[in-house]
């Protein structure tokens, strides 16, 4: 480098500018290169893993009994914008209420009759139910079923992390006060619905879906072609507009049949898949992960993947994605 160049790089430094030609050599093609990797959790290591946080971890310690499934390469989170945690509450224990701007999910993986108190409405919640608790809805949680519960969280922290525009605020009440009947969201935001019942902003209603109906819905179009990349796809729709998830994640249930193996693509989406039923392999870029019940893996972005059922019986994976983010900022592609 010139000694003239050298003294105009430490002029503009000392005055807080940059020239373009520091940080960018030339003008190269260039596709996304995410600076993470897929990363597989065996199930049997993440039971094991909350079993002993049950044993050691009581709630005066930890909020939530959680444990997130980390990506090692990155400093915190499953992708660059989603978690992935499993949450243990035990017969008797109550996690006290709040709120923030992530926004969170719910897939239960083990046990029913637990209590979700969202915005005054306790949905109970059991294995295979989904629940959305999105950005700034209170939420609390209690379990007087006699049995531990298991359920995964899946939260955008990570991408409000990055944003810097986290809120969070504890509940001054510690738990909220139901105020709405059983059933009420169930009852109100359907294909029948009150007529006042509408959207209101960018915001979902919290909602639960029951894994009765994600089964029967299952049953019902299973036999149909399904998507050639993931099979058969059921989207947790925004009950009111039909939208995605939550303005962040997009949750669906995947299903692949017996022996079925779909095709190759990719998309500048990331997706985090968990092992409902089943087993079967995935790759992956250039690598084969073997997956079965309890498992979780993740696709970065621009990674090349198929998915193969190499059992008996269907496989069922519970599927988040930042597709939805993707979409509403014009980044989404996708290539076969
Ligand atoms: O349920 O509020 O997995 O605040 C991590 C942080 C769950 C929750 C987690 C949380 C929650």
């Amino acid at each position: 480098m010139s000694e003239l160049l050298k003294a105009f790089e430490d002029e503009l430094q000392s005055k807080n500018f940059k020239g373009y030609w520091q940080n960018v050599q030339g003008d190269v093609y260039r596709e996304p290169v995410p600076s993470y990797e897929p990363c597989h959790w065996r199930g049997k290591d993440l039971f094991a893993a909350i079993e002993k946080a049950g044993e050691v971890v009581g709630l005066d310690l930890s909020f939530r009994r959680v444990i997130q499934l980390w990506n090692p390469s990155l400093k915190n989170g499953t992708t660059r914008t989603l978690v992935l945690n499993l949450q243990m509450l035990k017969s008797g224990e109550e996690a006290l209420s709040h709120r923030h701007i992530a926004g969170a999910v719910r897939f239960v993986v083990k046990g029913s009759g637990a209590r979700l108190i969202v915005e005054g409405e306790s949905f109970e919640i059991g294995e295979g139910d989904f629940a959305t608790t999105p950005s700034w809805t209170w939420h609390d949680h209690e379990n007087n079923a006699g049995q531990t519960m298991l359920w995964l969280d899946g939260l955008d922290s990570p991408l409000v992390r990055l944003l810097e525009t986290d809120f969070h605020e504890p509940d001054p009440r510690k738990k909220q006060t139901v105020n709405k009947p059983e059933g009420y969201s169930a009852s109100t935001l359907g294909a029948l619905r009150p007529s006042w019942m509408r959207a209101h902003g960018i915001q979902p209603p919290a909602f639960a879906y029951k894994w009765a109906d994600t089964e029967k819905a299952l049953n019902k179009v299973g036999e149909q072609p399904g998507d050639p990349y993931d099979g058969i796809v059921l989207d947790y729709g925004n009950p009111l507009t039909g939208g995605p998830t939550l303005p962040t994640m997009s949750c669906q249930i995947h299903m692949l049949r017996s022996g079925e193996k779909t095709k190759s693509h990719r998309h500048t989406s990331s997706t985090i898949y968990y092992v409902h039923r089943g087993s079967g392999v995935s790759t992956i870029g250039d690598k084969h992960y073997e997956w079965e019940q309890g498992d979780s893996f993740v696709v970065p972005l621009w990674y090349h993947h198929h998915h193969e059922n190499t059992a008996k019986d269907p496989a069922i994976f519970f599927v988040m994605s930042d597709k939805p983010l993707m979409d509403a900022i014009g980044h989404y592609r996708e290539q076969a």
